[in-house]
């Protein structure tokens, strides 16, 4: 028997939440407020009619049975894992009165938001991370984890991260992507990478791993990571050497040719090849190559920066188009991001100049070692955790984990699941997913504004973060207006502030976002740069950069040997840890999953298999490690526990583990264990990949 539906389906356009920088349009098919299906937005342009594979099954993530359903306190030792349930009223009212007498005592900057990218929305990420906390005068999180150094690098550089649609590449004779794994981390910039390739553009890529991007490339290179800075001042040597570069575009274009040019002299090919482990010849020809194929373009995401010297190696990439005369060609110059182009009002957004004065600042990358007491003035005595994973995701976890247990913080955790983070807080609130809340998505990778409309109601008791904020701001008894409004009225606050000083918003409106889903900002055909436009104090690309050596950087790309000690400095005398048998890890993008998010979704952590170490053959004979053995990763700040896949797809001395495990689904920990909290050489950037490890297998007996 055929059954008749005549319940009233309804198509719901939104956009993916995630961190990536393709913020695709997706729409929700709803039936009786249940989500029954969810695919791309046929008509969104950089979508164009399909999802990734991570976000295909999204309703899966929606309505896994282990989301968090309703408020918990804690009934046992911190991260015991014994719960009780309590209502919204009673979690409120806890966290009010704790707060209430935590200012009383120590002044409201012992209060610590600690937030990032679980979602990128205007209202959901912008807005609840700054107005409330602003208003409160809690302490502020320095947002550093990501590409802090980068964007510094390339602001300080060019003026503005402005980048070329992706289409764009057609007209490049040459890509060279750099430290970058689009087929993962931006996939829909493929499609038209690959028809450049199939118009004849060659594809280089620069990655310590054979990545799934290097695959398809005509060359792959892969130096030692943390040398790309040496690497890219050995090219720039060869083209002043060789008279491939561009005197009279630098004269005219750029601040502080002459002395970049000098300081080239330290970087022979001989000594580059040294330091990056790479052929001389290769890099010669590498940049014969980059000289002679116009357009070039040279794509960069944050792989490069999160290094102790990665502001510096992102500066020395940034000289390349300049020095070639590449800034303004379609299809040549740089592709880093496209945020420059949109940036929503500050005042709008978080209303400070109606707050208290600003607080102190924390790094996020040091978060453990200043819940242990690391930092200036009062000591941190709450934690407000949201759209973040610390444990799972920030550097040298440990730390972070015995930062947590102490009895005197106050910690609370609004999240989707019991991630391991929430696992050690006091109070746990149920967040809404992305088809259960408002918001406004502008994207890193393109210049689409996508609106994201509520699908389906919340499930059960959750709550967006903005709605916490309203709820946390009449708790704490503040009254103004703009810590009350709906999120469709703070969509149009920030959007009439920033239309009115930034035109290419200017036909974009709340109303026309309802009708049309995404709408592009208005901006000249122009590719990025053209007409040597630059917004750096002196109007030019600057190679010496003034406003660097006022923060006292040095001024002029370089690149500087700053190694990790594997965080043994104080046990030298610990045969385990000798410099020469260590390895350097890196921790790139999984496939799978977007930093720990859907790192809990059984389909894809099906596909993504079991978390492992690749290992190169002459690494893995040395420490008698075969395929498949269970391999203990370690250094002097911890230790975690993978399986060991033995491939030429790394060089000698790097071993490669994904980022994103939860560390409670594979053993109790993942390689943040291990990764430093030092901070690279700008903006406070975080140093992932600077990462001394040692290797060895689980039955082998450490001396
Ligand atoms: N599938 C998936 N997509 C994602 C994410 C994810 O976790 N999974 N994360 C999102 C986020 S938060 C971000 S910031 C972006 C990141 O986007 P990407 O920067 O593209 O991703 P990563 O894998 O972090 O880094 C890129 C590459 O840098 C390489 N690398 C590491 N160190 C060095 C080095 O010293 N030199 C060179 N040349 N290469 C190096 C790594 O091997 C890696 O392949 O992706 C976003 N998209
Ligand atoms: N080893 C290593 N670690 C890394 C990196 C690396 O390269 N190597 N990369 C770093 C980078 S680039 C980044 S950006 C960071 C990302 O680090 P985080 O920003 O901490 O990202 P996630 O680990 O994905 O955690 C996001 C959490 O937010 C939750 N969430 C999603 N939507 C919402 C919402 O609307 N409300 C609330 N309250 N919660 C929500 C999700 O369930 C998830 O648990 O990771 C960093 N970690
Ligand atoms: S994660 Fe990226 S590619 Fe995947 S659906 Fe979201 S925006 Fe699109
Ligand atoms: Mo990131």
């Amino acid at each position: 028997m055929t059954e008749l539906n005549l319940q009233p389906r309804q198509l719901i356009h939104g956009a993916c939440p995630h961190d990536c920088p393709d913020t695709c349009g997706v729409i929700t098919e709803v039936v009786d407020g249940r989500a029954v299906d969810f695919y791309a937005d046929p008509e969104h342009p950089v979508t164009q009619g399909w999802l990734c594979a991570k976000v295909r099954p999204y309703l899966d993530h929606v309505y896994h049975p282990e989301r968090l359903r309703y408020p918990m306190q804690r009934a046992g030792g911190k991260g015991s894992g014994q719960w009780r349930r309590i209502s919204w009223e009673e979690a409120l009212q806890t966290i009010g009165d704790r707060w209430q007498t935590i200012i009383a005592e120590y002044g409201a900057e012992a209060i610590l938001p600690y937030s990032y990218s679980g979602t990128l929305g205007l209202v959901q990420m912008d807005v609840s991370s700054a107005r409330f906390w602003n208003r409160l005068g809690a302490g502020r999180l320095q947002r550093s984890i990501c590409g802090a150094a980068a964007e510094q690098a390339v602001e300080m550089t060019l003026g503005a991260r402005l980048s070329q649609p992706y289409e764009d590449v057609l007209h490049s004779r040459l890509v060279i992507i750099w430290g970058h794994n689009p087929i993962s981390t931006a996939p829909h910039f493929m499609p038209h990478l690959r028809n450049a390739q199939r118009n004849g553009a060659k594809l280089v890529v620069i990655d310590p791993r054979r990545t799934r991007t290097a695959r398809g490339a005509d060359w792959h290179l892969a130096p030692i990571p943390g040398t790309d800075g040496a690497l890219a001042l050995g090219m720039a040597h060869i083209l002043a050497r060789e008279g491939w570069h561009d005197e009279a575009w630098l004269r005219e274009n750029t601040v502080g040719w002459p002395q970049l040019r000098e300081r080239l002299a330290d970087y022979p090919p001989e000594r580059v090849a040294c330091i990056t482990g790479l052929a001389q010849e290769d890099i010669l020809e590498l940049a014969k190559l980059y000289a002679g194929t116009r357009p070039a373009l040279i794509k960069i995401a944050d792989g490069i920066n999160r290094n102790l010297n990665g502001g510096q190696s992102v500066r020395a990439v940034c000289a390349l188009p300049a020095i070639t005369a590449q800034y303004g060609l379609r299809g040549g110059g740089l592709a880093y991001s496209s945020s420059g182009y949109l940036q929503w009002d500050e005042g709008a957004v978080g209303h400070a100049a109606e707050c208290p004065s600003p607080s102190r600042m924390v790094n996020m990358n040091r978060l453990g070692a200043a819940l242990l007491g690391d930092v200036h003035g009062a000591p941190i005595k709450s934690l407000f955790v949201f759209g973040a994973n610390p444990v799972a995701s920030a550097p040298n976890a440990s730390k972070i984990v015995e930062g947590l247990q102490r009895e005197d913080l106050f910690t609370v955790v609004h999240e989707l699941f019991l991630t391991d983070t929430a696992t050690y807080a006091d109070i746990v609130l149920p967040a809404t997913s992305q088809l259960e809340q408002v918001d406004l998505h502008k994207a890193y990778g393109h210049t689409l504004i996508t609106y994201n409309r509520a699908a389906i109601p919340p499930l059960e008791e959750a709550r967006s973060n903005w709605d916490v904020m309203r709820a946390l701001a009449a708790t704490m008894g503040f009254d103004e207006p703009w810590l009350q409004q709906s999120a469709d009225e703070v969509i149009e606050e920030v959007l009439a502030a920033t239309a009115a000083r930034n035109p290419a918003l200017c036909d974009v409106t709340l109303e026309r976002l309802r009708i049309e889903n995404s709408v592009p900002l208005s901006l000249p055909a122009d590719p990025p740069f053209a007409g040597g436009q630059f917004r750096t104090p002196s109007g030019k690309v600057e190679l010496y950069c003034q406003a660097l050596a006022d923060l006292g950087v040095d001024p002029l790309p370089a690149w500087r040997d700053r190694e990790d000690d594997g965080g043994v400095s104080g046990a030298q005398s610990d045969a385990r840890f000798a410099p020469e048998s260590s390895l350097c890890l890196i921790t790139g993008a999984a496939h799978q999953f977007v930093s720990s998010s859907l790192a809990n979704q059984a389909s894809l952590l099906k596909r993504e298999g079991e978390p492992f170490l690749e290992i190169h053959p002459a690494d893995a004979t040395a420490r008698q490690i075969e395929d498949g053995d269970s391999v203990v990763v370690e250094n002097g700040r911890g230790w975690f526990e993978v399986r060991a896949v033995v491939t030429d797809g790394v060089r000698p001395g790097v071993a490669v583990s994904p980022k994103g495990r939860w560390p409670r689904r594979s053993g109790g920990r993942n390689a943040n264990w291990t990764t430093p909290d030092a901070l690279a050489d700008m903006a406070g950037q975080s140093t992932f990949h600077s990462n001394r490890v040692w290797v060895r297998r689980v039955d082998e007996r450490s001396s």
